[in-house]
């Protein structure tokens, strides 16, 4: 189908793709094939002109930025490394529900390095997170960006300190590691292309609304 015509919705595997489907199903799109039982990555749906595409989480918002989809469900954490430039934010989808924190070992008095303003060594994929929130509090820090298992950084001597995700804290608790800081609590958003908001204009807008309606009902 000509792309002028096709919407293409931008997920990822697992959580958000999960969570994001009773909101496709309001709108009368249900997805065709089940992604984990499937190694193709697009996906056509109940209606003929949607598609969905399957791309890591951290890539949805730069797929949505350049048009490679026109819309897109994504972390706020994710959306807070990328910067968030060239996307439209209608919608906090109140999905996939956690916060991100910083974390120490059991055994590390976080509080007293920070008052004897130690210089901390921090282990994070969330290096603009962290930046900005070490920042504000007026603690200086070594950042080593890790892509991964980040819990296993303070175990291992790698850093300090985490910044990552935490929802249930039972992944610090099996590792050792202890919660000190609570930055932010973060939920997955509805990202749209500025530019597919103007030319497909009333179908997204159609997504948009039905969206909001089923968080309305969610909540
Ligand atoms: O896994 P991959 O490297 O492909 O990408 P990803 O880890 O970015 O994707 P995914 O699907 O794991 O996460 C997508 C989004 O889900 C994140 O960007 C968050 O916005 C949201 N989300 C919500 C979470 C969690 N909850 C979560 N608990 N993402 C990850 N976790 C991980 C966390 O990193 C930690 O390792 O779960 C662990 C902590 O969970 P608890 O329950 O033990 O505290
Ligand atoms: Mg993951």
């Amino acid at each position: 189908m000509d792309k002028n015509t096709m919407i293409t919705l931008a997920l990822s595997k697992g959580r958000i793709f999960d969570e994001t489907l009773p909101l496709l199903a309001a709108a009368g799109i249900e997805v065709l094939e089940d992604p984990e039982k499937s190694r193709k990555l697009i996906f056509p749906t109940t209606q003929p002109d949607v598609q969905v595409v399957l791309v890591r989480a951290t890539d949805v918002p730069t797929y949505v930025q350049y048009g490679g989809a026109d819309a897109g469900v994504t972390g706020k954490d994710t959306l807070l490394e990328h910067g968030g430039s060239g996307l439209f934010q209608p919608l906090d989808l109140q999905i996939a529900k956690c916060r991100v924190s910083v974390a120490v070992r059991n055994d590390f008095d976080y509080e007293q390095a920070v008052k004897r303003g130690a210089r901390l060594r921090v282990a994070t994929k969330y290096t603009e997170i962290a930046r900005e929130f070490f920042a504000n509090k007026g603690v200086h820090v070594d950042l080593i960006k890790l892509y991964g298992s980040m819990e296993l950084a303070p175990l291992t001597g790698l850093a300090d300190a985490i910044v990552d995700l935490v929802s249930t804290g039972n992944t610090l608790k099996a590792n050792n590691l202890k919660e000190v800081e609570h930055i932010i609590d973060i939920s997955s958003h509805l990202v749209v292309n500025q530019a597919a908001l103007k030319l497909k204009q009333q179908r997204l807008r159609h997504i948009i609304d039905v969206f909001a309606a089923g968080i309305a009902k969610n909540n």
